[in-house]
């Protein structure tokens, strides 16, 4: 049975803009998984309140829905353990939990201000008038505000946000260690999110962070790389 993943996307379908389901590309791409893709947007709510789900991605396998990028790697571990561990160990399912706590609580907003102006564009009327209400509720200012002071708030968010992130890779290749694991898809997934969307330059080409982000964007046959986004 194949494997469907319910995705995010932008009024063209290739336009999958959610760190979210970002994760869980990678990750299927990490154990070798073939998969479908399911275009899914704002204003088909509808479509995966069957699946018990109200956000994506969803992941189909067959009968079962799985909601939740955190639960869905957790099951795909679980259900194909012969294929490459996204999180291994209990110890390294512990630390992958951190890490995807630290990027939903620290790391999503502060990018989603500097990028959601340039969302608004690649999304139909409905879901535009509904992501810029409910974002801008979430951010406390409006689009156009953070677009304004982004070149500001990107020196910050290099300098100090980021910077836990940094000084891991300058001991080490991978959050995963010599080699990637799900605590670098959950912070990757970010990073492809915004270059998706926005031209915004998130990192300067000197930082660690930026030939951490390249080498991913070129893992699996450069999955992320080829994928519809701009050169950032
Ligand atoms: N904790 C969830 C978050 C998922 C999430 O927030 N998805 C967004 C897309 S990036 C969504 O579906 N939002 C629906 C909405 O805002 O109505 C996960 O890790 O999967």
């Amino acid at each position: 049975m194949t494997l469907k993943l319910v995705e995010l996307c932008g009024v063209d379908p290739e336009v999958n803009f959610s760190p979210f389901c970002w994760r869980i590309r990678m990750a299927l791409a990490h154990k070798g998984l073939d998969y479908e893709r399911v275009p899914w947007r704002y204003n088909e709510a509808e479509a995966i309140k069957a699946y018990g789900a109200s956000k994506v991605p969803v992941l189909l396998d067959g009968e079962k829905a799985v909601n939740d990028s955190w639960k869905i790697a957790v099951y795909l571990d679980e259900k194909f353990p012969d294929r490459a561990p996204l999180l291994g160990s209990e110890g390294a399912l512990g630390i992958a939990r951190l890490v995807n706590n630290w990027a939903d609580v620290t790391l999503v907003l502060p990018m989603l201000s500097m990028i959601a102006a340039d969302v608004v564009g690649h999304l139909g009327p409905e879901d535009a008038a509904y992501f810029r209400k409910t974002r801008e509720g979430f951010l406390g200012r409006t689009f156009e505000e953070a677009r304004d002071r982004r070149d500001l708030d990107v020196l910050t968010f290099r300098k100090t946000t980021l910077l836990p992130l940094r000084l891991t890779l300058k001991s080490q290749a991978y959050v995963g260690g010599s080699k990637p694991n799900y605590g670098d898809y959950i912070l990757f997934a970010l990073f492809q999110w915004c270059r998706t969307v926005s031209p915004f330059k998130l990192l300067a080409p000197d930082d660690p962070i930026y030939t951490w982000r390249a080498s991913l964007m070129d893992a699996f046959d450069g999955l992320a790389r080829k994928a519809a986004g701009f050169e950032v």
